[in-house]
């Protein structure tokens, strides 16, 4: 099959429903896939953008936990494709399709929706997380996928021995069959002639659809399975079926700058969430934004442009190495290496550093915020100072053990009245 047969006959589901629980009170009212992330986007963007660009155009988003924002979103913002030349973006929302129960695991989202796959007749599907940051050209896969007459092809990267623990990781052969797959294991192998790197899985599958058919049924039948790939699918196809690893190295969008770092996020904790963000305030970041080649898209709303009133007195009303969204003022104040979103106000004599400003927050006069994330909406009252004394954040927000300070506009609302 060539491979512009191959894509119209893909069906590429997202994953979007999981709570990313470790982003603490980031994914108190949004599923993590809907976390704003890199000044204008959701994280979501970043498959569907890969979709779009690779050329798969029939896509379902599987949501489930507090999906409100993500299914505004995405209908607001991702309803471009024509159904007459059967393309889509759907949503599909948990709804109870074969019993009693919400999705119980990743395999089980999928199995719920059998009913909508088989109407698609597609021959491959193509299975995504909705919360992961990275350029990918998928079509590359997709071929290899053909080309290797595998049941299944697992993506996989390398990754640290430390972070191992967090990932499926696997063994493969010379010919990359996995020969070995193991869920998040506690004590990680590492590849052979290199104890620093384990190879990963990074829970992007191809699978051909009568055979993901057929397994999901099974599975859905075993009542000792948490119905999930990574940790009951993929490792029972291993010695059994034709399951190959795709190697991200392949079909990664490189940026010119860092030819050997294939960038790739699962954005998982606090940290990880703030330096993600804070790599693209760097002189040349990793993941490249700028390239028209393969562009990021989102949902866009009528903003003014960024705004910066100078005080030329004091000298300050500026913003260094940041990046500044569409209806941000900063307003004689100076923001340093830190990321605005939409709609931002810096008020005079306020210094940001090292910070992630979420949409639509406020930063009153005489403030100073030291590594912190704002959550979108969130009025900081004049002469707050955060991110410089631990006990004192911890007190009133939550800091975690990197000093990583995360601000809401409840813990806001529960600071005792300034005198
Ligand atoms: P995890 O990331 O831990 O591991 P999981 O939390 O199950 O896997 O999430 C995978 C994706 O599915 C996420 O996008 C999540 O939002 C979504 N999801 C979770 N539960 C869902 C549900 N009930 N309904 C719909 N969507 C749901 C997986 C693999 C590992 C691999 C890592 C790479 O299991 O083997 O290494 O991804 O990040
Ligand atoms: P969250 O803060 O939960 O991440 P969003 O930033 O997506 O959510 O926005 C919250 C709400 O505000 C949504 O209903 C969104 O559609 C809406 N919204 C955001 N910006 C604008 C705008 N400039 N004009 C109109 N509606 C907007």
């Amino acid at each position: 099959m060539d491979l512009n047969t191959a894509r119209t006959k893909t069906l590429s589901l997202i994953l979007a429903g999981g709570r990313g629980s470790r982003l603490k009170h980031l994914t108190d009212h949004r599923s993590k896939p809907a976390v704003p992330i890199a000044g204008k986007y959701k994280i979501i963007d970043f498959p569907l953008s890969n979709c779009i660009n690779s050329g798969l155009r029939q896509i379902a988003v599987l949501t489930q936990y507090r999906s409100h924002t993500l299914n505004q979103h995405v209908q607001r913002g991702w309803n471009f494709l024509r159904s007459d030349f059967n393309e889509f973006i759907e949503l599909w929302p948990a709804q109870q399709q074969t019993g009693e129960d919400w999705y119980r695991g990743t395999a089980d989202a999928v199995y719920q929706n059998l009913k909508m796959i088989d109407e698609l007749d597609s021959e491959f599907i193509l299975i995504l997380a909705g919360d992961h940051v990275y350029k990918q050209d998928y079509s590359i896969m997709l071929a290899e996928h053909i080309e290797s007459g595998a049941d299944v092809s697992v993506a996989c990267i390398e990754v640290p021995v430390e972070e191992a623990d967090q990932f499926g990781i696997m063994h493969v052969d010379e010919d990359n069959n996995i020969i070995a797959f193991e869920e998040k294991p506690s004590n990680p192998p590492t590849m052979p002639g290199n104890p620093k790197v384990s190879l990963a899985s990074m829970g992007i599958y191809i699978f051909n659809t009568r055979f993901l058919r057929e397994n999901l049924v099974t599975d859905a039948g075993d009542n000792d399975s948490s119905h999930d790939f990574g940790k009951d699918l993929i490792p029972l196809f291993v010695g059994k079926s034709r399951i190959k690893a795709h190697h991200f190295a392949n079909s990664c969008i490189k940026n010119e700058s860092y030819p050997d770092t294939p960038y790739w996020r699962d954005v998982g904790t606090l940290t990880a969430y703030w330096e993600s963000n804070m790599d693209l305030t760097k002189l040349v970041p990793e993941l490249d934004l700028y390239d028209e080649s393969w562009p990021i898209r989102t949902t866009q709303y009528q903003r003014p442009a960024a705004k910066f009133n100078y005080n030329y007195e004091e000298r300050i009303g500026t913003a260094l190495n940041s990046v500044v969204s569409a209806g941000c003022i900063v307003s004689g104040s100076t923001v340093e290496q830190s990321i605005l979103f939409n709609n931002v106000r810096v008020n005079s004599y306020s210094h940001v550093n090292k910070s992630v400003i979420l949409p639509r927050c406020d930063i009153g006069r005489h403030c100073r915020l030291t590594r912190v994330v704002l959550d979108s909406d969130t009025r900081i009252p004049p002469h707050t100072v955060i991110g410089e004394d631990p006990v004192a954040d911890a007190e009133r927000f939550y800091r975690n053990k990197d000093g990583i300070v995360l601000v809401t506009q409840e813990m806001i609302d529960k600071l005792p009245p300034v005198a």
